[in-house]
């Protein structure tokens, strides 16, 4: 049971979760037409970065879509407040949504980083179990959150520990890989292991909402976190790797890429005349 049920809400705590639901599921789908159409400028062994980033849109769309519909239909107006109707709202969903996430989120980032062969296979495995471990030890415990009993916080525990080996990974993923990129592609890299740190921590932060926040606001408190980390390290994420993964494609010199880099100078791939040495390269190798 949730603890999102325990309470009754003025109008403005309940149109604010509403609100910020819809908000989430609404992002979702913007993302999905924003990953399939930049697709065509990413080149083909880096393109399954947006595929991806497509099946994550797709999968959080239904699953946030489902919790809107929920939290609508759990609590009716008795004419001063909304109270508890017959259905129970569940942030279950959200967890068992995160064994589709969090593996491909992952997965996505070996496929930019340009990480292959053994390598992959290896990291693969460690992020699919590590993520999965995670996720059913935190889904495990949340049942307990409301009288925070013992399991809330062994369970919890137990999750924070697979939490931080998948973050030493992700680090060594990243960090192992940086100088392998193009210049220009670096400063995103490194903005990209910040925003998994961040926007990863506001999971864990509201499994703790109960225990910091026990009451109506708490509740608003936790949707709003629950949202903000979704739109970063689903949709921010995904752009930002879409960016590195361009970026690549460029240096690697392919063309709909070249054409696409919205920051090369007015007239498009400037070397154009060049020597034929420097065709395919872009302004910024030079
Ligand atoms: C739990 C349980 C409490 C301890 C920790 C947790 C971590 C959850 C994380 C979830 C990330 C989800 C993502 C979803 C994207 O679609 C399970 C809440 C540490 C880090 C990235």
């Amino acid at each position: 049971m949730n603890f999102e049920n325990l309470f009754s809400y003025n109008v403005d705590q309940y149109t604010l979760v509403s609100h910020v639901l819809s908000l989430g599921f609404a992002v979702m789908a913007a993302g999905l037409v924003y990953f399939l159409v930049t697709a065509r400028s990413i080149a083909p062994r880096y393109r399954l970065s947006s595929v991806l980033s497509a099946v994550v849109m797709v999968s959080a769309f239904f699953e946030l879509f489902l919790l809107y519909q929920r939290w609508v239909s759990a609590f009716q107006w008795d004419g001063t407040a909304f109270v508890q109707s017959d259905t129970l709202f569940s942030n279950g969903y959200r967890y068992v949504n995160w064994s589709i996430d969090v593996p491909v989120l992952l997965i996505q980032l070996l496929v930019v980083m340009g990480v292959t062969g053994r390598r992959f296979h290896q990291i693969w495995v460690a992020f699919v179990a590590g993520g999965l471990a995670m996720i059913y030890t935190g889904y495990a415990g949340q049942f307990h959150e409301v009288e925070r009993s013992a399991p809330f916080w062994v369970w919890g525990l137990v999750s924070t520990a697979f939490f931080l080996v998948l973050l030493a990974l992700v680090y060594r993923v990243i960090f192992g890989n940086l100088a392998r990129l193009p210049e220009s592609a670096r400063g995103v890299a490194r903005g990209v292991w910040w925003l998994v740190v961040v926007s990863w921590l506001l999971y864990p932060g509201a499994y703790l909402m109960p225990a910091m926040w026990d009451s109506a606001d708490g509740v608003v408190a936790r949707q709003i976190t629950y949202t903000l980390a979704d739109i970063t390290s689903k949709v921010v994420y995904g752009v930002l790797l879409g960016i590195i993964a361009r970026k690549v494609s460029t240096t690697e010199g392919y063309g709909p890429a070249i054409e696409d880099e919205v920051a090369l100078p007015r007239g498009g791939i400037t070397d154009r005349g060049a020597p034929a040495g420097r065709r395919g390269r872009t302004d910024r190798d030079r």
